[in-house]
């Protein structure tokens, strides 16, 4: 049967353009219908008391509304043959040191729990988030959002990036109390800057969550 899901580039994936067209261009790669591509700013009451409501009381959960709230994000809402499961085995496990090197999120996550995409983790989750999402989304009829979606990966396949595992070790060592908390966030905002289009200055927040995760 066919299914739908919702998709979308987390911070990390936005700001580090590689990254995101890299995960963008693995998922279109199955060949899914497309119905909303966009760049999206979820505010943190939506997320926190509807799309992760669920996650409520968990330790992490004030560090992930933050994470995801820290930047636009780019949201998608896709179809096809159990599609949730695949992309959910491209996606990887949540943590991105226990994820499969092979997949999205053990190759390009930033470490932990800053793992590059969200994606619905079953049908009825994809059915469920989907209606709460297509509310906030504007979607317009007839518009063809599979060019879009193909459009921003030619724009930023070719963008340089930073091994992740770089990013890691800077965090490992921030964890460690081997660097300063701004010692990482100088080197994480040198990094960002070689891989995004966006303004450095602008990213201060997400530059601050960066440095947070590693010292949870
Ligand atoms: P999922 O994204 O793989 O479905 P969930 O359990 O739904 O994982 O958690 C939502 C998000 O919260 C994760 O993708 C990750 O960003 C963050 N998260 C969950 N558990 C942890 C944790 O133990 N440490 C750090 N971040 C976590
Ligand atoms: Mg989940």
């Amino acid at each position: 049967m066919e299914e739908k899901m919702l998709v979308f580039l987390k911070p990390d994936g936005y700001v580090r353009k590689y990254v995101g067209a890299r995960a963008l261009k693995e998922i279109m790669k199955l060949e899914p219908s497309v119905d909303y591509f966009g760049e999206f700013r979820p505010d943190k009451m939506f997320m926190s008391d509807k799309h992760y409501a669920n996650l409520k009381g968990k330790p992490i959960f004030e560090w992930l509304i933050r994470y995801v709230t820290s930047t636009p994000i780019i949201a998608m809402i896709i179809g096809g043959e159990g599609i949730a499961q695949k992309v959910r085995t491209l996606l990887g496990a949540t943590l991105c040191e226990n994820a499969d090197p092979s997949s999205i999120r053990g190759r390009y996550g930033i470490g932990r729990g800053m793992n590059v995409a969200h994606a619905s983790e079953s049908a009825e989750v994809g059915e469920k988030e989907v209606n709460m999402w297509k509310s906030m989304l504007n979607i317009l009829e007839g518009a063809d959002y599979e060019s879009k979606a193909r459009e921003y990966i030619e724009k930023y396949e070719n963008y340089p990036m930073i091994d992740s595992i770089r990013f890691r070790e800077i965090g490992g060592d921030l964890n460690k109390g081997k660097i300063k908390a701004d010692e990482a966030k100088e080197t994480f905002k040198y990094f960002i800057a070689q891989e995004t289009d966006l303004d450095i200055d602008s990213l201060d927040e997400f530059l601050s969550v960066s440095v947070d995760n590693f010292l949870r």
